[in-house]
């Protein structure tokens, strides 16, 4: 269905128009002093992981819409994220979470995901949940945190957990394990501030130590939800002081829903970067919370910004960090909102690789605020869509990912195939 030979049917007839704009923005860019071959050899360089736990219809504790045809198995998640890949070029790997997806045979699996293209990004674990398999068969519970519980056979559960983590992505050949943890209070008076941050450090050290030494472990940092009082892993300063305590390979995992109104998360990310700490990202969007709203579709501006502060932080090149999708569906179908989301990176990698880095250093030496915003400006107003696909064009995707999508009838398929009740596992 998405071969690439049907995705070059549908590239034909839009071949022409793509090739004049891609030769007139050369044209434009090149007034400007951008490379437009540059930029468009570094779009198609650029990944981005998809989440396993975002390929059905997400929901809010106000409700949930299924759609029908949503994948129930992993194998059917990782069809889903092959189709997307092969429309964008740019979902090379895929980031599963546990247990919502524990397969029986990692090496099966493996394979099947390399068949298709796709290997596998840092994994999830889950102790803000009580699932039976990590809750040795419901001896335990997570209701007052994990890591940072005051019952010892809590947090030995919850160590145990993350091992059996590393130890199935060590057979999927992923290299990473990103902990988020709910762990936290919800009126004041609860919980100790110090002794849960002390007893959640004294356990991702002893999660550390059961990594491989090629691995890397990412601490993912979140005010609130669902402890509304205070949360043990709350900011980049808690996320910065906890990578810091563990080791070496412990780095800080961004997720931009993670950070209150107003927060300037550019910032964040120039310093993490700076403290050599900033491991990796959870693309999304947000208005108020921790909405999971699609990359780019709230703050666009904001989203070209931290681009910009991860060239500064790569000497103009993309830092080799762990770019993740984190993202929830319950309007739009799950794999046209990963589209545009991967559409919204690379066009925000676009617009960020076009700024005249060195006159904006000279801009800022000369504390020349206009002169700083008007190269700023330049960059982000002008319509670089011919470059991100061109870069798609050369992976051998699709010139226009949506319209392709629909054209193949892709979920038209899988809900004749899979039926209209079907609802994956996630958030
Ligand atoms: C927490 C979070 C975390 C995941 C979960 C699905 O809000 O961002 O990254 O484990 O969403
Ligand atoms: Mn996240």
């Amino acid at each position: 269905m998405l071969a690439s030979d049907r995705i070059a049917e549908e590239n034909a007839p839009r071949l022409p128009a793509h090739r004049s704009d891609y030769q007139q923005l050369g044209e434009v860019l090149a007034r400007g002093g951008a490379d437009a071959e540059a930029v468009a050899g570094a779009l198609a360089r650029f990944s981005v992981a998809c989440p396993s736990w975002a390929l059905g219809t997400g929901s809010t504790r106000f409700g949930r819409f299924p759609r029908g045809g949503e994948p129930v198995t992993t194998e059917q998640k990782i069809d889903d994220i092959a189709a997307l890949h092969a429309l964008t070029g740019a979902n090379r790997s895929v980031s599963l979470h546990v247990p919502w997806d524990d397969p029986e045979d990692p090496a099966a699996l493996r394979e099947y995901a390399r068949e298709r293209g796709l290997g596998f990004d840092a994994m999830n674990s889950n102790t803000f949940q009580d699932n039976p398999s990590t809750t040795e068969g419901g001896k335990i519970s997570y209701k007052f945190g994990s890591l940072c519980h005051s019952d010892a056979s809590v947090r030995k559960a919850a160590i145990e957990h993350n091992r059996y983590v590393i130890r199935l992505g060590e057979k999927l050949g992923s290299k990473a394990i990103t902990i988020w943890l709910a762990d936290g209070t919800s009126y004041p008076g609860q919980g100790s501030f110090r002794g849960q941050f002390e007893r959640v450090l004294d356990g991702l050290c002893e999660i550390y130590r059961a990594m491989p030494e090629d691995w890397r472990l990412y601490t993912e940092h979140k005010p609130y939800e669902p402890a509304f009082y205070s949360t043990v892993n709350a900011d980049w300063g808690s996320s910065l002081l906890l990578a810091q305590g563990v080791g070496e390979r412990a780095l800080c995992l961004v997720d931009l829903g993670h950070h209150l109104p107003n927060a300037n998360i550019e910032q964040v990310v120039s310093r993490l970067a700076m403290a050599g700490k900033l491991g990796g990202f959870h693309f999304n969007d947000s208005k108020y919370g921790d909405d999971d709203l699609t990359a780019g579709s709230i703050e666009p501006y904001q989203l070209f910004l931290v681009f910009l502060e991860l060239l500064d932080a790569g000497g103009g090149e993309l830092p080799r960090l762990a770019y993740m999708l984190d993202q929830s569906h319950n309007l739009k179908d799950p794999i046209e909102d990963l589209i545009q989301a991967t559409d919204a990176l690379m066009i925000a990698l676009a617009q960020a690789l076009c700024v005249k880095r060195a006159e904006l250093r000279e801009a800022q030496r000369e504390n020349d605020p206009v002169l700083a915003e008007e190269l700023l400006h330049r960059a982000f107003r002008g319509d670089v869509r011919p470059l991100v696909a061109e870069a798609r064009l050369r992976n051998g995707a699709a010139i226009d990912p949506i319209a392709t999508y629909r054209a193949v009838g892709y979920r038209e398929a899988k809900l004749a195939e899979r039926g209209d009740s079907t609802v994956a596992t996630g958030l």
